[in-house]
């Protein structure tokens, strides 16, 4: 379906990366709209007004009468849709919508829709490559970092692999996705949820409307979608492979055991070649490979990415090792389960009396810590904690060496006096870097250098 230009007003609600993204397609269309932004100077204003002089920019908090003048609003990810502005607009009858919305008006390839608490641009990024080794012009982005209808400038893309957040599927009415996945949930965003986990339960499976096929993570009940009987769905889990049902499968090879990725008796993929650190990115090769299966994709071209696949920055990433310890950077670990998953993925790696010194901490974003508790028992020597939240994080732990930084260099350089040779230093923070670093990347970074300058 294509818009049809009116002289009714849209507003559309933020002037970032998506703002911007959805006032070119609105001037494209000779639309009638307007742009409002709660900041009084938004980052993109200088560069907005120079490219779209002709187009009204408001700043400053939300006015309830402009809104309510509009027949759309069209939200940015950044605001959440209960801001009392926009609840009194749209009981005056406007409708809202998001960017991706916007974007499936526009497209008829098939769209992979990919959602989760954790791993989404992991698996994303990889689903992506998998096209691509099946030969498919392939548009990879969404949450990711490029907003979505940055497409509709592009030449021709047979699909469209997309990571959803639960702030873009908030608004998304009519996504329609050839395969929807929520790759895993637990707790996060919860300042925007009312301290309400449901309410983001049901942010996430908004990406199940329409959807033509679904993957599930059998290991997580909390993604199993409730969609007609007749959606096929496609599981994926880290125990045995079965019929449609990508898993684990022990071969004899060379008269050894090795564990391969597997679909039903079928071993695909030795995990050994797995590039990637962790049990947590062997599912995540899972989710990958049950995604591309459900979207027809070839298995041989799959088997390449994976292979080829270095894993993202960020994420569980390799950065030094110095006097025997290994450094890894996690930064993107914004979220308990990120670190649980990071530390269980890692823990099993070391030898028996080997263990991680974990640096944690930054802004928790009104999360609780409890679920830390067990595998920093297993898996964690001393913690070295920065950040807002230190002292709830510490609250949650049980009985573990404790130490407080004020900034990263005080932690790395007390984690490395900590760890001893065959051991890890993880940053997993469990938190928001806002408190501390303009964003995941820079606190990223600042610990790289640090590790690395050893
Ligand atoms: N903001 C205001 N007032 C406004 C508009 C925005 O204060 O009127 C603030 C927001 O609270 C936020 C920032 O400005 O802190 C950016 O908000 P935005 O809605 O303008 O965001 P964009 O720049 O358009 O970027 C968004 C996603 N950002 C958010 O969801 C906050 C980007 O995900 C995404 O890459 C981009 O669209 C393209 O799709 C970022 C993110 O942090 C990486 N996502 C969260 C996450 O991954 O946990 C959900
Ligand atoms: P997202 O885009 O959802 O934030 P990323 O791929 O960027 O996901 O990974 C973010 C963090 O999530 C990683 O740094 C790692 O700590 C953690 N993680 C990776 N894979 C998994 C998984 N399968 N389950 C839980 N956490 C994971």
């Amino acid at each position: 379906m294509s818009l049809i230009a009116t002289d009714q007003l849209k507003i559309v609600i933020g002037l970032g990366v998506t703002g911007v993204s959805c006032a070119q397609l609105l001037a494209g269309k000779g639309e009638n709209f307007i742009v409002v932004d709660t900041r009084e100077q938004p980052p993109l204003l200088e560069q907005f007004s120079r490219d779209y002089p002709q187009v009204k920019v408001v700043l400053g908090p939300l006015d309830a009468q402009l809104l309510a003048t509009a027949s759309e609003l069209i939200l940015s990810p950044g605001i959440a849709k209960d801001d009392a502005a926009i609840v009194y607009a749209l009981s005056r009858g406007a409708l809202l919508v998001g960017d991706i919305d916007l974007f499936c008006r526009e497209v008829s390839a098939p769209i992979i829709a990919i959602s989760g608490s954790n791993a989404k641009s992991t698996v994303t990024t990889l689903v992506g490559d998998m096209a691509k080794c099946c030969g498919l012009e392939v548009g990879v982005g969404g949450n990711l970092g490029t907003p979505v209808l940055d497409f509709l400038q592009q030449p021709h893309k047979d699909v469209y692999v997309l990571e959803l957040s639960s702030f873009q599927l908030e608004t998304s009415n009519d996504l329609r996705a050839s395969v929807a996945t929520v790759l895993n949930i637990t707790p996060d965003h919860l300042d925007r949820y009312d301290n309400d986990f449901q309410k983001y339960y049901q942010a996430k499976h908004r990406i199940f409307k329409g959807c033509k096929n679904v993957v599930e993570n059998l290991d997580d009940v909390l993604t199993h979608p409730l969609v007609a009987k007749n959606v096929p769905i496609y599981g994926y889990c880290l125990g045995a492979s079965d019929f449609k049902i990508f898993g684990l499968l022990n071969v004899e090879v060379d008269a050894c055991m090795q564990e391969h990725l597997a679909l039903a008796k079928q071993p695909l993929l030795a995990t050994s070649k797995i590039k990637l650190p962790g049990r947590h990115n062997v599912i995540n090769a899972l989710a990958a490979l049950a995604i591309g299966h459900a979207a027809g994709f070839e298995m041989p071209g799959m088997l390449q990415a994976i292979e080829n696949f270095q894993g993202l920055e960020h994420r569980c990433q390799w950065v030094a090792n110095q006097r025997g310890v290994d450094y890894f950077n996690d930064s993107k670990g914004t979220n308990v389960g990120a670190t649980v998953a990071a530390l269980q993925g890692l823990g099993p790696t070391l030898k028996a009396d080997k263990k991680i010194v974990l640096i944690a901490g930054g802004d928790g974003k009104g999360a609780d810590f409890d679920d830390l508790a067990e595998p920093v028992a297993s898996f964690v020597k001393a913690l070295v904690l920065i950040g807002t939240d230190a002292n709830k994080i510490a609250a949650s732990l049980g009985a573990v060496q404790i130490h407080y930084a004020t900034d990263m260099q005080n932690a790395v350089l007390k984690a490395a006096s900590l760890a001893s040779s065959g051991e890890i230093v993880l940053l997993s923070p469990a938190c928001a870097s806002f408190d501390m670093f303009d964003n995941y990347q820079q606190r990223g970074h600042v610990f790289t250098d640090l590790a690395r300058n050893l």
